[in-house]
Parts: structure tokens; C-alpha cells; sequence
């Protein structure tokens, strides 16, 4: 019995040494990597809500591309095995997309959606990272491999309220685009998923599940204390659900701020002769009224005046394209896809690619509060306002406007995720 014992304590002891040593070798590490950059060092949490057009498919690969460029430039690498990450000078942060859903919008065909991610993510292997937060700073071991993000299909191809939604179809221009959406991952040379024996693929969330898993996960994130940011960039559909089923007032807690990509305030676009509201609004204005009041003050928007076609213009696009054919871009890159997504049009860097530029480069953009109002009546469903709010701020819908940017940082920095 005393024999069992002792070996019994000595191996608690051995262990303590250990992982005594473990630990010490550790702060050593973080040490060394600046005591001050580790406190601001900070992980983003990202909930993507997309109608996975071309230039959302190019955000997506924005964000993981931030990770990666993150990963590699600040991992080092540590007993073989394990990586500690310490934060850069510039970027202080990292970003996880822990979820993305989906919407029609530009892509009309919801499994076609989740079809092109899953071709993507095992194209690049760009969502396997492996992460584990510890206080402020971020500690990677590949034996803690952070959970794939779920893909979660939205509860009806229709807007909210199908008999006044709209499409995407109903735009003349859209029929140039239609083929274009439908085979994306086939023009982008990206191989279908029965290439690939044994798949672990980004798990899917069926419909009649989207608000209680998405709901589940908006909890963990509460529980985490780690409020998530929503990437709205399309209809807003699924978020006007989360809304209307808010138990506990969930959302307050569990999501910091909403970016979104709508809307056109007191201008005209030209893309859409229908009535000249944005076409995310146009679809689901309900949706979009929904979302604006229920996130007022929280959130952060890129109408058609910062977010739109010129963003990159041709000379633009030309210059991009130049700069990213000059590398031997390998397969099985993001920079890979990205350059497909370049040469199917220059559409691809602009919107939401601009709009997720807020995410990674804040200080690209300046920024009004405003108060707004969005109608949802026929005929100008969609059409949003700025009004005067002067003093009843809490019954009207605040948002904080981006209205300029700096266009040639911007075309700086789309030129470095062409680099390799
Ligand atoms: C990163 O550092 C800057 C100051 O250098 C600070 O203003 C910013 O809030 C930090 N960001 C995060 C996410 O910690
Ligand atoms: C997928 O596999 C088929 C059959 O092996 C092959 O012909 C095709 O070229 C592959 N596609 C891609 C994009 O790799
Ligand atoms: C595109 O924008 C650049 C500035 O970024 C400008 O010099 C150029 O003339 C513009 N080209 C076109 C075709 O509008
Ligand atoms: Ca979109």
C-alpha cells in the first residue's frame, strides 16, 4: 500500500514539475514578446451573414486571410508543438469566423452557397485554425483544434414576409451574373467535394434549426464573455429572425455591434432602376427595418456612398490584377481564389470587401452618427433617410454612417492579400 502511494505522489509531483516548467517556459515566451502588446492582443469573434455573392466570398477569404497573415507573422514555434501567439505592433488582434449563415440575395440557390464553402474550405484549408484563448493573449496547440464554424441555411429562400420580399432575379443585370453564381466554384477551379476522399467538412445547420443554434451560439459567446461582431452582408433576413425570437434579450448581450452592407441614404444608384433603394435593403426591407431599430446605436454602416462599384475602378482593378499576376500563385491558395474572383470582375473587391475592411482596417474610414428611417411600404421599400433626431435619439433608428475612406490605402492593402 505505502509503495502504491508513493508512486502515486511521485508522479503527482513529476507532473507539478512539468508543468511547472511548462508554464515558466511559457511566460518566458510571452515575455519576450512585449508585456504591453500582449494586454491589447485580442481575439474578434465574427458571425458572417451572407448571400455568398462574389465579393462576399472575397471578404470571407479577407478574414481568414487576416488570420493567416496573423498567425504567421507573430506564431513561434514552441516545444515543437506547441505556438504561442504574441500581438503584432500594427494588428493587435485576430479575428475567428465562428459561424456564417446564409441568405438568397446575389446567390439564389442556398446549397449551392454551402457547396462553394465547403469546396473552398477544403480547396485551402483556410477555417482549420487551431486556437484557444487564455486571458488576453492567444495560445495555439494543435492538440486544442478550434471547432470548424457551422454554416446555418436560413429558414425560407423568401424574405420575411415572402409576399413582399423580392430578388435578386428581378434586376435586369442580374441575368448577365445568373450562370456566373450558379458555377462559381467550378470558374474558380475549385474541385467539387467527391474529389476528396473522407471530407471533414464545415458542418451544416438545417433550416428549421437556424434560430436555436444560432441562438445556442450567440449564448456560448456570452458565456465566453466574448460578444460576437455580425458581418451583415446581404438581405438582412436571417438577423430580422434572430430579432423577432430575442428571448432574454439575448442579442444584447451576446453581439457587440453589427456591420452592415445596405442601403443607398439620400443618394440615387444606378443599379437599381427599380426604385433606387440598395438592393439588400430592396429585398427585405421588413427585415431591414427590423434589424436597424432592434441594433440602433450598435450599428456600423457602409451604405452606397463609401461601399460601391468605384471603390476599384478599372485602372484600379488593372493595377491589382498586374501586381497579383507577377507572383506564381500556387494552387491551393487563397490568393489563388482570389485572383479568380479578380478576373470574374472587379465587382468582387468592392461592397462587402470594402465593408469588411472595417473589421481588419478600422482607420481606413470616417464615420458620422445619424439618424435614419427606412420605409417598408411599397412603392419605396428599402429607401432609407437621414432625419433630425435632435433629442429623441432613443425612439429612432442611430447609425454610425460610414461616408468617406482612404481609397489608396485601401488599394494598398487589396494589393497585399495578392501578395505571397
Ligand atoms: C489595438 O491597439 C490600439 C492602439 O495601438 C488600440 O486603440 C486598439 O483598441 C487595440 N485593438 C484591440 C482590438 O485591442
Ligand atoms: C475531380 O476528379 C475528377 C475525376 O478524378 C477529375 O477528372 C477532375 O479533373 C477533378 N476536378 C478537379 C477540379 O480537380
Ligand atoms: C481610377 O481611380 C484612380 C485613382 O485611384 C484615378 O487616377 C483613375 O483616373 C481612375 N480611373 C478611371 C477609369 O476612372
Ligand atoms: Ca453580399
Amino acid at each position: 500500500m505505502p509503495k502504491v502511494k508513493n508512486e502515486l505522489s511521485r508522479s503527482v509531483i513529476e507532473q507539478m514539475v512539468l508543468y511547472g516548467w511548462l508554464i515558466i517556459t511559457m511566460m518566458m515566451i510571452v515575455a519576450s514578446c512585449g508585456f504591453n502588446n500582449i494586454h491589447a492582443s485580442r481575439n474578434i469573434p465574427v458571425i458572417v451573414d451572407s448571400d455568398l455573392g462574389t465579393d462576399d466570398l472575397f471578404a470571407i477569404l479577407h478574414l481568414l486571410h487576416h488570420d493567416e497573415k496573423q498567425l504567421e507573422k507573430t506564431k513561434m514555434k514552441f516545444n515543437d508543438e506547441k505556438y504561442i501567439h504574441c500581438a503584432g505592433t500594427n494588428n493587435n488582434f485576430t479575428i475567428s469566423i465562428i459561424g456564417i449563415s446564409l441568405v438568397t440575395g446575389m446567390q439564389l440557390s442556398l446549397e449551392t452557397s454551402v457547396d462553394i464553402l465547403q469546396r473552398l474550405q477544403l480547396f485551402t484549408n483556410g477555417f482549420k485554425h487551431m486556437k484557444m484563448s487564455m486571458t488576453n493573449s492567444i495560445y495555439y496547440t494543435p492538440s486544442q483544434e478550434m471547432k470548424l464554424p457551422k454554416l446555418y441555411i436560413s429558414m425560407d429562400p423568401h424574405g420575411l414576409i415572402p409576399s413582399q420580399s423580392h430578388s435578386f432575379a428581378e434586376g435586369t443585370w442580374y441575368a448577365k451574373w445568373k450562370d456566373r453564381e450558379l458555377h462559381m466554384a467550378d470558374i474558380l477551379e475549385i474541385p467539387p467535394i467527391a474529389n476528396y476522399s473522407h471530407p471533414v467538412l464545415l458542418p451544416v445547420v438545417n433550416s428549421q434549426e437556424y434560430v436555436k443554434e444560432m441562438m445556442h451560439l450567440l449564448k456560448n459567446q456570452i458565456d465566453l464573455n466574448q460578444p460576437a461582431t455580425v458581418l451583415a452582408i446581404g438581405p438582412l433576413t436571417n438577423l430580422a429572425r434572430l430579432v423577432l425570437s430575442n428571448h432574454n434579450n439575448l442579442l444584447e448581450k451576446a453581439i457587440e455591434k453589427i456591420v452592415i452592407m445596405g442601403g443607398a441614404i439620400d443618394m440615387i444608384d444606378p443599379s437599381n432602376a427599380i426604385n433606387g433603394a440598395e438592393w439588400n435593403f430592396f429585398c427585405d426591407s421588413t427585415a431591414a427595418e427590423i434589424v436597424l431599430r432592434a441594433f440602433s446605436g450598435r450599428t456600423v454602416l457602409f451604405d452606397l456612398k463609401v461601399a460601391n462599384l468605384d471603390a476599384v475602378n478599372e485602372t484600379n482593378a488593372q493595377d491589382i490584377y498586374k501586381y497579383a499576376t507577377s507572383f506564381t500563385i500556387p494552387k491551393h491558395s487563397l490568393q489563388f481564389v482570389q485572383l479568380g474572383l479578380l478576373e470574374m470582375s472587379r465587382a468582387s473587391l468592392t461592397y462587402d470587401v470594402v465593408t469588411s475592411f472595417y473589421l481588419t482596417h478600422p482607420h481606413l474610414f470616417t464615420f458620422q452618427k445619424i439618424c435614419v428611417s427606412i420605409s417598408s411600404q411599397t412603392p419605396t421599400q428599402g429607401i432609407i433617410h437621414e432625419i433630425d433626431c435632435t433629442g429623441k435619439e432613443q425612439q429612432d433608428i442611430v447609425v454610425n454612417r460610414a461616408v468617406a475612406f482612404n481609397k489608396i490605402q485601401y488599394l494598398e492593402y487589396l494589393k497585399e492579400l495578392f501578395r505571397l
